[in-house]
């Protein structure tokens, strides 16, 4: 009997630390500042409020680029960034046969009236990403960017999940805690 009462109490404390358990994000962050060096010209500024110490600035007048490679495969993504001007268009390129072609034009709304304006985030923009993409980005007007953020693609879109979903967590819990507390109790009234 004690046995099957501290079995019984071993899978609720099991059951419960797992429930604690969080699925890891479902976005991967990309530094602004680690685009590919040999095929991009951004201009590199170092400031420790910024995510990894660094942002870029690209602008149309300078005609720089910024190239990223093995993007994950992405449903969306966001841009932390600043821009005064209106009528600043972030344009996104993906390779395509050794070609970039355009994927999408993002208007972007200005920060503020001087460079010292906050980063801020923009709006998710949805876009589908495949699995190891080369992305390009340019613009027209000027802009400076901290850092992306690629909202991972979820199984809707064919996408094989690697780390189970909080919610799949739950419903896995749920069965193995059923099952268990169902057969401990049909042996405890066979006992009976
Ligand atoms: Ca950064």
């Amino acid at each position: 009997m004690k046995k099957r009462v501290c079995c019984f109490v071993v899978l609720l404390l099991v059951f419960i630390l797992a429930l604690g358990v969080s699925a890891e994000d479902d976005r991967v962050r990309v530094e602004a500042e680690d685009f590919l060096p040999e095929v991009s010209n951004p201009a590199v500024a170092d400031d420790e409020n910024m995510s990894g110490g660094k942002f870029i600035g690209i602008d149309s007048v300078g005609g720089h680029v910024i190239i990223y490679d093995n993007i994950p495969a992405s449903k969306a993504f966001v841009v932390n960034y600043r821009a005064i001007h209106e009528g600043t268009i972030l344009h996104v390129f993906i390779e395509k046969d050794s070609e970039f072609e355009s994927l999408i034009d993002v208007d972007i709304t200005p920060t503020g009236e001087d460079w010292g304006a906050p980063f801020l985030d923009t709006d998710e923009i949805e876009v589908d990403i495949p699995e190891g993409s080369k992305l390009k980005f340019t613009c027209t007007g000027s802009i400076s960017i901290d850092y992306f953020e690629f909202i991972l693609a979820d199984e809707d879109q064919g996408e094989e999940p690697t780390i189970p979903s909080t919610g799949d967590l739950a419903i896995i819990q749920y069965a193995v805690f059923g099952v268990f507390s169902t057969l401990l109790l049909k042996k405890r009234v066979r006992t009976i």
